[in-house]
């Protein structure tokens, strides 16, 4: 099995932690060609997306379905609960994140630039995911992960972006996103100490870094 990767995507990045935590036998790529939409790489996944898993041949696109694939292949550890409401629970996060959360983060990844940037359409972002954070903060479970007392699927969605939201909000003369936020502060310092969110991570910081100059 294959993984087509970038460090510094966090949707790749949920993948990846969900990969780290089952120990899966899955080989991390980079995409082939130059870029997403290379006709090499758009012939292996048409979407030009990352991430894009290769199951031995089945081209699964989408991180979502890559972890619910990856749960299902390889069930231990689980990262899904037994019982269906705490499963719709674990799904209400990671919709949330797909849908919610990270569309207003991924619109102002065009604006990093203080030169260049256009202040009407961070103002809107920002306010957008200002708001996101707060349902955030609304449904986060109390005093362990996203979902509950046990690591999840919610919590590999999660991360990633929210190192994102951590590290690019201030650059935005943003409010701190953890302040006034306690179990987001909470939740985001315990998730970071599980060992695959920290290989994943630290990873990303590394790619960050790289993109951001040094
Ligand atoms: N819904 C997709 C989103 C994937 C996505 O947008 N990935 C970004 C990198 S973080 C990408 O491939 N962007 C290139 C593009 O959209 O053309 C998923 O969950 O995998």
């Amino acid at each position: 099995m294959k993984l087509y990767n970038m460090n510094l995507s966090n949707f790749a990045t949920k993948s990846r932690i969900v990969i780290y935590e089952k120990g899966a036998n899955v080989e991390i790529v980079a995409p082939p060609g130059a870029g997403l939409k290379s006709s090499e790489y758009l012939a292996i996944n048409p979407l030009g997306k990352i991430p894009c898993l290769d199951a031995d041949g089945l081209i699964i696109p989408e991180s979502e379905t890559i972890n619910e694939y990856l749960e299902e292949k390889y069930p231990h550890p689980r990262l899904m609960p037994a019982n269906p409401e705490d499963r719709a629970r674990v799904r209400h996060f990671t919709r949330f994140h797909d849908l919610y959360l990270e569309p207003p983060l991924r619109a102002l990844f065009g604006q990093l630039n203080p030169k260049s940037r256009d202040d009407k359409v961070v103002t809107e972002k920002l306010t957008e995911l200002q708001g996101r954070l707060d349902q955030l903060e609304a449904t986060l479970a109390a005093g362990g992960y996203a979902a509950g007392a046990d690591f999840t699927l919610a919590d590999c969605a999660l991360a990633p972006t929210v190192f994102f939201v951590v590290n690019l909000l201030p650059g935005f003369g943003a409010k701190p996103p953890l302040e006034g936020r306690p179990r987001l502060a909470a939740w985001w310092k315990k998730v970071q100490e599980r060992p695959s969110v920290k290989k994943a991570l630290a990873e990303m910081a590394e790619a960050l870094k790289a993109m951001l100059g040094g």
